[in-house]
């Protein structure tokens, strides 16, 4: 009696902070999902039908990545010309003797004081050269474990937590720890490369003065915003990657969490280095199929966030079905290498059955390129991961990545990345 009083007690307070996620205004209910027409992603913009991989390869890979570079996340200038870096801490005993850690300032130029990222990574002593997953954090890399040598940040962090007066804090010390499952990273043979997203780009916007775009002036209609600027930031890692022998820069896993999950798949359109690809939770913009309208819209967050995509994204508000692409072509872009899309129950704002979607709508590109499909015909249920080259999994719980997640994304690159060799 006294449990089920407490039980529906928690029931609202559950319902409630879910909600608080998920602003009120916005479609949550399948039934009032308006009826759409996906683009064909294996149908040329002239009508021409793809039939070959040389088809895809050649000429409508390279029309929907073109689509989607100048229409929505903003072209990127490529690996600058001053780009170097400098090991500014390296120790073979962290972690209580479990791993090597090493900490890198990557230079966008050749000035030492212009922008720069650091990369913190750790990865275990004996494997070599040692796969490894690259992520952006949101809070500074001191927060994703509360190892005291971790560098603290300079760059401007949001308020949030420990951070005050835009700055981080040593009280920030692993405070994210339980979003980067470490231990088990390591345990199972990888390494783990993280930057702070801010490095690279403070996430307000401001006309994009502060961050790598200082160094390139004000972007046009379709050149880069923000999210296509964290994604270059990951691929400025990827060539840091290419210089360091413990790491083996052939089996790189690009993984992101929310604005940073779209990153991750932006990255890995843009970057063929990335050999698998992992979206945590990435939702509008992201994995999910914006002509579904459930949970946020191409307007909201154009307006929320203006300075995320480029500035020919904005002709979409509340116009999704003109838009000459959707983001099962960017799912597609990945092919043939594996790419795992991951939702959470409790996340609608983000649409899990618009994530899984995008995935479902992506195979006959797979298909085509000879690669098995997503392992599934309808959304499976909670907490049933399904795969094929294609992962995917809506974990209970909210937005959010747990460790649950990260032990799908380790038994997925186990099984299509860790044996490729080199
Ligand atoms: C929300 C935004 C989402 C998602 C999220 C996050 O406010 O509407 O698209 O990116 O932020 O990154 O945490």
């Amino acid at each position: 009696m006294v449990m089920r009083r407490y039980g529906s007690f928690f029931a609202v307070l559950l319902t409630s902070s879910v909600l608080l996620a998920q602003p009120a205004g916005f479609n949550y209910d399948e039934s009032k999902v308006p009826q759409y027409q996906l683009p064909d992603p294996l149908l040329m913009l002239d009508g021409t039908r793809v039939e070959s991989a040389r088809q895809w390869n050649q000429e409508r890979r390279v029309e929907v990545f073109t689509l989607f570079e100048t229409e929505m996340y903003g072209r990127s200038p490529g690996r600058p010309e001053g780009l170097h870096f400098e090991t500014l801490e390296m120790a073979d005993d962290a972690l209580d003797g479990k791993a090597v850690r090493k900490q890198v300032r990557v230079f966008f130029s050749t000035n030492k004081d212009g922008p720069s990222m650091d990369i913190l990574i750790y990865h275990p002593r004996s494997v070599r050269p040692v796969p490894l997953f690259v992520g952006l954090n949101f809070q500074g890399n001191h927060t994703v474990h509360a190892d005291p040598a971790i560098h603290i940040t300079e760059s401007w962090v949001r308020d949030r937590g420990s951070a005050s007066n835009n700055r981080a804090t040593e009280m920030g010390r692993g405070t994210s720890a339980s979003r980067w499952d470490i231990n088990s990273i390591l345990d199972r043979g990888y390494g783990l490369a993280t930057i702070y997203y801010g490095d690279i780009d403070p996430d307000f916007h401001d006309e994009f003065k502060n961050g790598v775009h200082a160094l390139y002036g004000q972007p046009a209609a379709d050149e880069w915003g923000s999210i296509s600027a964290w994604a270059w930031g990951l691929s400025r890692a990827l060539d840091y990657f290419e210089t360091d022998a413990r790491l083996d820069q052939r089996r790189v896993a690009v993984i992101g969490h929310s604005r940073l999950g779209k990153t991750s798949l932006w990255a890995g359109a843009q970057d063929p280095r990335f050999s698998l690809v992992i979206s945590n939770d990435s939702g509008c913009g992201g994995a999910a199929l914006s002509r579904r309208r459930f949970g946020e819209t191409v307007e909201r967050i154009n307006t929320s966030f203006p300075h995320w995509f480029c500035g020919n994204f904005k002709k979409y508000n509340g116009k999704e079905d003109s838009l000459p692409l959707d983001q099962h072509m960017l799912i597609a872009l990945m092919a043939p290498r594996p790419v795992y899309i991951a939702s959470a129950e409790g996340d609608r704002w983000a649409d899990p059955h618009g994530e899984f979607l995008s995935g479902l709508h992506a195979v006959p590109v797979y298909e085509l390129l000879g690669k098995s499909g997503i392992g599934a015909r309808k959304m499976p249920a909670v907490d049933s991961p399904v795969s094929g080259t294609i992962g995917y999994h809506m974990r209970t719980g909210k937005h959010n990545v747990t460790a649950y997640d990260w032990q799908q994304y380790l038994d997925f690159a186990d099984r299509t990345m860790k044996k490729r060799s080199r």
